[in-house]
């Protein structure tokens, strides 16, 4: 029996779990010369994990036997912590108000997957989030689901930037994209402009050894004298903030995201200077949150408050 299902079908199933879109392609060998350059400039400062899996990085396919298709979703998540419209305070990036996206994206490509297997028994396939050797980005742009926006960033149409990105290598063969959206930034340089760091070095590249993303998260040093983190203690949303396309998003987040009450008392108890290491243990739970430890949370306001000193 031929491997094919029509693209309207998954399309249908994904809205109703509450994915705001998705797009298909054929899974095909990728150029990765800018991917190794980038690499080359050490703008992956400490993630040596992004150096590993070269092979599946050029051919996705090596995910899963006889893959056919990627399918790629996305999933909105634009609203911020109270905290957050107030310029004095600090702050955590805005999905980290949510439960952990990895988990709950996951959960929801394997609730589709399970809706296409009761109509299609044989159809195969792995949902990945964030963690595989994926150019998620690129495959969603080339899925038409929007364009690469200067700060790197996938932007939507009717999302903005504020979106996730998740996707399933399936053995099923769709009915593919043929129009990808073209790059709507033109000559809007907000985001380049608006980072403390200059991280953004030329449009679409990301330095991280200056990204407060990277500095708060993913950076186990003490970060450098040289980095303002502008208020940002758990990552860091100042160029999406800046950006155009996020102040017109009509729906503002995905049924199946749910808001944590725990970090947002965090967050508040942290402004108020009474927070403690039982309350970030509660609010970690199933949070992004969770990827740093509570040293690194208080040697990020530490350093977010000797900026703040340093500026006035
Ligand atoms: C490493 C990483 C980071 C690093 C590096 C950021 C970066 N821009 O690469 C750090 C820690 C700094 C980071 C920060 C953030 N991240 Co991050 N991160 C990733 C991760 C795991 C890998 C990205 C990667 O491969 N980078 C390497 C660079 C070279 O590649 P790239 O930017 O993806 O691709 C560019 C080039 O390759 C080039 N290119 C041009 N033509 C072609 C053609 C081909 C064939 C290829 C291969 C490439 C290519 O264009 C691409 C776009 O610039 C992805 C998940 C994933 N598996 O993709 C999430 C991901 C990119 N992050 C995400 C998010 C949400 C964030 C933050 C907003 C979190 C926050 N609020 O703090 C910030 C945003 C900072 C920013 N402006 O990028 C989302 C982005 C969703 C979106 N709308 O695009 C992703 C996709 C996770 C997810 N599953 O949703 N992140």
């Amino acid at each position: 029996m031929e491997k094919y299902i029509a693209f309207d079908t998954i399309k249908s199933l994904a809205l109703k779990i509450g994915f705001q879109d998705c797009g298909a392609i054929e899974i095909r060998k990728l150029d990765i010369s800018f991917f190794n350059k980038w690499i080359n400039a050490g703008y992956n400062a400490d993630m040596q994990y992004l150096e590993r899996y070269i092979d599946i990085r050029e051919n996705h396919s090596l995910l899963l036997e006889n893959s056919k298709s990627i399918i790629s979703f996305i999933v909105s998540y634009n609203i911020e912590f109270p905290d957050n419209k107030d310029d004095n305070k600090l702050k955590f990036a805005s999905y980290s108000l949510f439960n952990d996206y990895h988990k709950a994206i996951k959960q929801a490509l394997y609730k589709l997957i399970h809706c296409i297997q009761d109509i299609y028994p044989n159809f195969n396939a792995i949902p990945f989030v964030d963690s595989a050797p994926i150019f998620e980005k690129v495959i969603a742009k080339k899925a038409g689901l929007g364009w690469i926006g200067k700060n790197s960033l996938l932007i939507n149409k009717t999302f903005g930037s504020k979106i996730l990105i998740g996707e399933i290598i399936t053995d099923f063969s769709t009915d593919y994209i043929n129009e990808i959206e073209k790059d709507l930034c033109k000559d809007c340089n907000n985001c380049i402009n608006s980072c403390p760091n200059k991280s953004i070095q030329n449009d679409c590249i990301i330095n991280s050894n200056l990204c407060n993303s990277y500095q708060t998260i993913e950076n186990k040093n003490n970060i450098a004298e040289n980095i303002n983190l502008n208020n940002h203690i758990f990552g860091c949303d100042i160029c999406l903030n800046s950006c155009p396309w996020n102040l017109k998003t009509m729906i503002k987040s995905s049924k199946f995201l749910e808001i944590n009450p725990k970090t947002i008392e965090l967050l508040e108890s942290i402004n108020n200077n009474h927070f403690d290491k039982t309350l970030f243990n509660q609010a970690k739970k199933n949070s992004p949150i969770e990827r740093i430890k509570f040293d690194k949370l208080l040697s990020n306001i530490e350093k977010a408050k000797t900026n703040i000193s340093n500026s006035n």
